[in-house]
């Protein structure tokens, strides 16, 4: 079961639910954070509320293909983890050495540490959703998306469901010098999440989800990469527990837990091209890049 939201007509936003055979019911609270409250007020599980709540409803008529989608949380903070996976820490270390590859960094450090590389990555105003154009930083030149799981997380830092994110990322700034890293992380929307939260409790084993992360230029597919989050180096309460840790979590936090495939390394993002990100289970998460405003 996935959760989304959409555009209605009149502006207005709409909650629903889209069930394993792609049927989509409206959904009567506002967002998936009221919904969770719903739950917990009356001691059901999401899944069973969204499940009474359909049950004698009729789905609507249109397919999600139909729906303007909407970011399907509205997440007071993104934070994200790094070098989680052999991929990135080899990608950081060819950044880091200008490729010389030849020195033990922080970055090889940080993969076999206890403590993960946790950064803040993004807010509600700078995060887009389904379709909404990622932007380019003006004072780079090696730009890369980044595709990774998100985790849903309620207050207490449970996992509530997961979703798409794209952790867009300047790896020429973050090679320069490590306390770069906000800055080549953070800015005007490079950040995404989407298409739908699938419910936590309706994924068996989130260690065996595949990915696939394509880039178009002109109609032209020139970067395509898979990988499965069985890759993962460190389990998801692992990330979850250390942000939480002596922290302040709010309700609906997203956390993205880095990312298995990055573009061959004479690979740089340009406006006009088009990201889409596909994990299984959940959907895809497509969005066009534009330059710098
Ligand atoms: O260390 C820099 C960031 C790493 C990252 O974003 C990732 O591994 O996904
Ligand atoms: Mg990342």
């Amino acid at each position: 079961m996935r959760i989304i939201r959409y555009l209605k007509a009149l502006s207005s936003v709409q909650l629903a639910a889209v069930t394993d055979e792609g049927e989509i019911f409206n959904l009567p609270q506002g967002d998936f954070l009221s919904l969770l409250k719903e739950a917990e007020a009356s001691a059901a599980s999401p899944l069973a509320l969204v499940q009474s709540l359909i049950s004698s409803a009729r789905p609507i008529p249109e397919s999600l293909e139909q729906l303007s989608l909407l970011v399907p949380i509205e997440a007071p903070e993104v934070w994200a983890a790094g070098v989680t996976y052999e991929r990135s820490r080899e990608a950081r270390n060819y950044e880091a050495t200008g490729g010389r590859m030849d020195a033990s960094t922080f970055y090889d450090k940080v993969y076999d540490a206890e403590r993960p590389e946790l950064f803040f990555k993004s807010t509600a105003a700078r995060t887009v959703g389904p379709g909404g154009a990622v932007q380019l930083r003006s004072d780079s030149s090696w730009q890369i998306p980044e595709p990774e799981l998100a985790l849903v997380l309620d207050g207490r830092g449970r996992i509530v469901g997961y979703t798409i994110g794209n952790d867009m990322s300047c790896r020429d700034i973050e090679g320069e010098n490590p306390l770069y890293l906000p800055q080549a992380k953070v800015w005007k929307r490079s950040c995404s999440i989407g298409p739908a939260i699938r419910l936590a409790e309706t994924v068996e084993d989130p260690y065996r989800l595949q990915m696939t992360c394509r880039i178009y230029r002109e109609g032209q597919k020139v970067v395509e990469g898979t990988a499965s989050t069985g890759q993962l180096k460190r389990k998801l309460e692992e990330l979850t527990g250390f942000l939480k840790r002596d922290n302040e979590l709010f309700e609906g936090t997203v956390l993205l837990t880095g990312t298995c495939i990055v573009p061959p390394n004479e690979f740089t993002l340009a406006a006009g091209d088009r990201v889409e990100i596909d994990i299984s289970g959940i959907g895809t998460l497509l969005n066009p890049v534009v330059s710098a405003s």
